[in-house]
């Protein structure tokens, strides 16, 4: 069967790539299993989305909001049409469970519903001014061009992040979206356009960071960029965007930690632990990375999170019954690896996993469910993103010095307590570094309409979510004099 070749979407029309260079995007469960052929676009194709925007934007910022909002809504009750069908094509694309492909999509439906609201509001402020009759208030503008840069763990939900509230506020958008999931953004953007978003407004243009991503970062013609990925590549975004003076949201890493505290219903928080470690095979920035736990419950708490990591049923995500699917492709799958290597280097012991599964799961990037204990919080494991299915336990000698050990890191996304004892809860509330708590939940889970992002090397003082809408717009503020004189502000002031 002839393979399906997907093009760049660019003012409407699907188009290859300048060059005529293409490449394959492979299921991570089986990379035999090719999904399709995309464009492996560069600076030029770049600079074609980003003029099809521009000429797009005249009208668009144009139409009323609330108009602009009725295609997000209508794009939101396509996606829940579309769920299953989706959800299934998005696990064959990245190997998150059927059960966790089904959530991805149903962020976005989410994020559709929530912006769709949001152009009847986007409110602005009245205040009155210091001089007689004359009115004050802001209003909010659209930037222009947006440039988005999104990852390939939410396929769709993150896209969805960044394009509903920038469409909402008035914006023309392109995305490249990951490599590594190309086909779920386009799913995305198609129902964009079939719930009547017209062309050129949302343009799609396919490919690898430094062929695509960066001149995207870099072009003239973009007004504000927003990135979601490593810290890294994030440091090379923010510094472009910079050179430019380009607003520019940053979200990348996390090392996220759970404090369990011996008050704690230990149930609860196994199944937390449980969840945020494995959950999405830990490829979330706001996974669970590092267990800190009191010391009277540690050895029990260790026993039986050993237990049930070892019996996580690991294989394809389309299969109902599995628990943790494959990574996403063989970096991610060495980079677990390498990291196993380090912690056993650093004198961290290996409890469970720490390889890479054969069998029948030999072909796929399958790595097991992994547990570190003697972790001591200055180790490079406890310290640095892995972003695969393994987590480090810490022991602490209480509340405080839980607090030390989850704080003393470079990044600040998420955090989680358990705890019965509402004192504490309140003091982690108030004394944990990072963007997000949750008490007795585990750190993720994220709802789309509160703000999402993080402190320190995590983010650069953005959000998305209930953020969103402040990146997306810049403000003017606006003076109406009906005096019918010259009034002169700080200059005329009563005597
Ligand atoms: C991410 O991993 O980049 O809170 C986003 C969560 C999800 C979003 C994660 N709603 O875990």
């Amino acid at each position: 069967m002839a393979r399906k070749c997907y093009g760049n979407l660019i003012g409407g029309r699907w188009l290859p790539a300048r060059s005529g260079k293409t490449f394959l995007n492979r299921n991570p469960a089986d990379p035999e299993d090719a999904i399709g052929e995309f464009q492996a676009s560069g600076a030029e194709d770049v600079g074609l989305a980003v003029e099809a925007a521009a000429k797009a934007y005249r009208s668009w910022r144009a139409v009323p909001a609330p108009r602009r909002a009725e295609i997000l809504f209508r794009t939101g009750e396509l996606l829940l049409k579309r769920k299953e069908e989706f959800a299934r094509q998005m696990t064959r694309e990245m190997g998150k469970v059927l059960a966790e492909a089904r959530g991805d999509v149903q962020e976005a439906i989410d994020t559709a519903f929530y912006m769709a609201g949001e152009g009847r509001r986007l409110f602005g402020q009245t205040t009155p001014s210091e001089l007689p009759s004359k009115f004050a208030m802001s209003v909010r503008m659209p930037v222009g061009v947006c440039g988005m840069i999104t990852p390939w763990n939410f396929p769709m939900a993150i896209p969805s992040w960044k394009l509903f509230p920038a469409l909402v506020c008035g914006n023309v958008c392109v995305l490249k979206p990951a490599e590594d999931t190309p086909l779920s953004a386009i799913h995305l953007v198609e129902t964009l356009m079939e719930a009547g978003l017209p062309d050129g407004v949302a343009n799609i243009v396919t490919g690898f960071g430094p062929d695509a991503g960066a001149p995207l970062a870099a072009h003239p013609g973009v007004r504000a960029v927003s990135f979601t990925g490593s810290s890294e590549v994030g440091r090379l975004v923010g510094l472009t965007a910079a050179g430019e003076f380009k607003p520019c949201s940053l979200e990348m890493g996390g090392k996220n930690a759970m404090i369990v505290l011996e008050d704690a219903n230990l149930d609860l928080a196994l199944e937390g632990a449980l969840w945020g470690a494995f959950g999405t095979t830990g490829q979330r920035c706001t996974a669970t990375s590092r267990i800190i736990l009191e010391r009277g419950i540690a050895d029990e708490f260790t026993r039986r999170l050993v237990q049930r990591a070892a019996a996580l049923r690991v294989g394809n995500g389309l299969d109902e019954s599995v628990e943790m699917g494959p990574q996403i492709n063989l970096q991610q799958l060495e980079t677990s690896e390498r990291y196993t290597a380090i912690a056993s280097r650093e004198g961290a012991q290996l409890l469970t996993g720490g390889v890479r599964l054969g069998g029948e799961l030999a072909k796929g990037f399958y790595f097991a469910p992994t547990v570190f204990t003697g972790v001591q919080p200055q180790m490079r494991i406890a310290r640095e993103e892995v972003f695969g299915p393994l987590v480090s336990l810490i022991e602490c000698d209480g509340f405080e010095q839980a607090v030390e050990i989850a704080n003393g890191i470079d990044y600040g996304l998420s955090t989680a307590l358990y705890s019965r004892d509402v004192n504490r809860a309140l003091k982690a509330v108030r004394d944990l570094e990072a963007g997000i708590t949750y008490i007795n939940a585990p750190t993720i889970g994220a709802e789309v309409h509160l703000p999402f992002g993080g402190v320190k090397q995590t983010g650069n003082g953005h959000r998305e979510g209930a953020g969103a809408i402040d990146f997306y717009t810049a403000w003017k503020s606006v003076y109406l004099d009906y005096s019918d004189r010259l009034q002169r502000a700080q200059i005329d002031t009563p005597d």
